[in-house]
């Protein structure tokens, strides 16, 4: 696998999640092997350093691992007690192995500066790994205390070292050290040469033996291989389209909990797919019903009953290591795993996303509460700037849907793609369902969900007098801001302006459509346009133009009911209205 960890922490975070996708994929290809016989057993290592120790992700996301007694994870702590600013004394201090023992982790010491002479014992580093993978009730650390740089004479054991280069001078006097010719460059002993190569035959060797095991397991596990060769196709089941629901017209429903409806519908045939909230798991409609949680039995509760092989994930209140854990998943690669918090938590897990969507990781977040909308939580818990901050990620998709079958069309769309990740944004409040249909003008129908996958697509036609017309203004809205571009065309139309509502579900979507299906959603020549989001207007003059308007949220929200928040901050049918009118006035006669 390959996994980009710049950002310090995000690798140890998210190799807790190749070690849970490990035990996920064991239970549902091979779960009833006796330990350490299946093809599916793996160990997870991890090479970490001071600074990975330091971040935050890692003690949210090793506490996880210690709560899940991970036995498939053996971290090495580079323990050289340097880092940038030279010696970690400074800022860092604590006891970590003490740390790590209350997270639940198995823990050892290893020490190459102990007898005051460094020496770099392998021998004792490779007795302490086969010790932590010997471990398998619990994940392991060996705190290896080592000398960066050792042994160039000026350099080793600051923090120069990690940055900058050697210089000629050192390189001369750190070769000479160990014995090699100042002059020469790229000096390898034969013997040195044969060994290294000898890594390849044991490489071999260990291949065979495995695709060995996993043919053996092929062969005796047809229906595990099946479910195997359709996950590894990235294939989705042929049952999910029947599967997914569809809702019912003019009865009013969050989407929120539509989404929740479609991942129970769709749980049955797809059981690679799995996932869980941040604590939060009742309000973002994150749990697959009946499934069991993915945690030790003996961690079980009076709520939630589980194994080790379970579905349904619970991150505690641990957002950052939520998205590092649902990379790792992806990124390991077989099954789909999605997180759940409320939006203006995604603040929390940025690094993350922004990682996942720069490596091109499918993860899944679900984000529920999109909105002022959300009523008496109040500010603190109101986005504002999450909807624009997150799609100014590149690579990343925010999917807002405008009603509930947009929320199951969506979800289809975001289980079809592999190649990015995507987070599904829902309203806590009802919304309406909308008639789907054609989208024509008589305004007894909306426009099909299959215009979901375009990002943005003709919800109502313009029409006047019963008839298509040429639109004189197009209103485009995205989730619960739908329904008022939707009120506002039948004023404007009750006025004789024929006006289109479109509804852009995802941006990104949108904008990878070709320039003929933009120009017949959005035509030029129709200069008219308003925008409607309870959130920063940001982003929308890009689909309004210099002629258009955005009813949108330019400050931080307020508590009370919802419907009095729109009120009060202008969010309304009447201004959608008055901003098309606005927006037609300015236009060159
Ligand atoms: C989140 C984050 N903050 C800051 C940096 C910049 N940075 C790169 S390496 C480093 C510290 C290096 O020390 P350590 O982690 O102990 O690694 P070592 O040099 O000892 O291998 C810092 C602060 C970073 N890469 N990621
Ligand atoms: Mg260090």
């Amino acid at each position: 696998m390959e996994i980009t960890t710049g950002p310090l922490g995000q690798g140890l975070a998210s190799a807790v999640g190749f070690a849970y996708s490990q035990r996920r994929q064991r239970g549902l290809f091979d779960a009833d092997a006796a330990e350490g016989t299946s093809p599916f057993d793996h160990t997870v290592w991890v090479i970490a350093s001071d600074g990975d120790l330091q971040e935050g992700v890692t003690s949210e996301a090793s506490s996880l691992a210690g709560h899940q007694e991970l036995g498939n994870l053996v971290v090495i702590y580079d323990e050289n007690h340097i880092s940038i600013e030279d010696d970690t004394d400074i800022a860092f201090t604590e006891d970590v192995l003490k740390r790590y023992e209350a997270y639940g982790w198995h823990v050892q010491r290893v020490d190459w500066t102990r007898t005051g002479e460094y020496k770099e014992d392998v021998q004792e580093l490779h007795a302490a790994l086969l010790a932590a993978k010997a471990e398998t009730g619990k994940p392991s650390i060996v705190s290896l205390r080592t000398i960066i740089g050792y042994p160039a004479p000026k350099k080793q054991n600051t923090g120069k070292i990690h940055g900058s280069a050697l210089g000629s001078e050192e390189v001369a006097a750190l070769k000479k050290v160990l014995g090699f010719d100042p002059e020469r460059s790229f000096q390898v002993d034969d013997d040195v040469l044969a060994h290294a190569r000898a890594a390849v035959d044991r490489g071999a060797a260990a291949r065979s033996e495995w695709q060995e095991a996993f043919e053996t397991w092929q062969s005796g596990n047809p229906e595990a291989a099946a479910l195997l060769e359709r996950v590894e196709a990235r294939k989705l089941p042929a049952e999910l389209e029947s599967a997914l629901p569809v809702f019912e017209a003019g009865k009013d429903v969050s989407t929120r909990a539509a989404s929740g409806k479609v991942l129970n519908a769709i749980g049955p045939v797809m059981p690679e797919l799995w996932g869980g909230s941040a604590d939060l798991a009742e309000s973002n409609n994150t749990t697959i019903e009946g499934s069991p949680s993915f945690i030790p039995a003996s961690r079980s509760t009076d709520a939630w009953k589980g194994n080790p092989y379970g579905r349904v994930l619970h991150f505690g209140i641990r957002e950052h290591a939520a998205a590092s854990i649902v990379n790792g998943i992806s990124l390991h690669g077989r099954t789909r795993a999605f997180s759940g918090t409320f939006l203006i938590f995604s603040d929390y897990q940025r690094p993350a996303i922004r990682l996942g969507a720069l490596m091109g990781v499918p993860s899944l977040y679900v984000w529920t509460h999109d909105s002022i909308g959300l009523g008496e939580d109040g500010p603190t818990h109101q986005p504002v700037e999450q909807l624009a901050s997150l799609r100014a990620i590149p690579g990343l998709d925010v999917v807002r849907p405008g009603d509930a079958n947009e929320v199951a069309a969506a979800w289809k769309v975001m289980l079809e793609n592999h190649e990015n990740p995507a987070g599904i944004v829902l309203t806590r409040q009802n919304i309406p369902t909308y008639a789907r249909g054609t989208g024509d003008a008589d305004g007894d129908t909306f426009g099909s969900t299959a215009g979901v996958a375009k990002g943005g697509y003709v919800l109502a036609e313009a029409s006047a007098n019963g008839k298509t017309a040429e639109a004189r203004v197009i209103l485009i809205g995205t989730g619960s801001e739908v329904q008022l571009a939707v009120h506002a065309r039948e004023a404007l139309q009750a006025e004789g302006i024929p006006t289109r509502v479109v509804s852009m579900p995802c941006v990104e979507w949108f904008n990878k459509q070709d320039a003929a299906y933009r120009e017949a959603v959005l035509p030029a020549a129709v200069k008219a346009r308003v925008s409607v989001e309870a959130g920063l207007s940001l982003g929308w003059r890009e689909f309004v133009g210099d002629a258009g308007r955005s009813v949108s949220l330019e400050h931080y929200g307020a508590s009370a009911d919802y419907k009095r928040l729109f009120q009060e901050f202008g969010i309304t049918a009447e201004a959608v209205a008055a901003a098309a009118k606005e927006s037609l006035a300015g236009l060159p006669a």
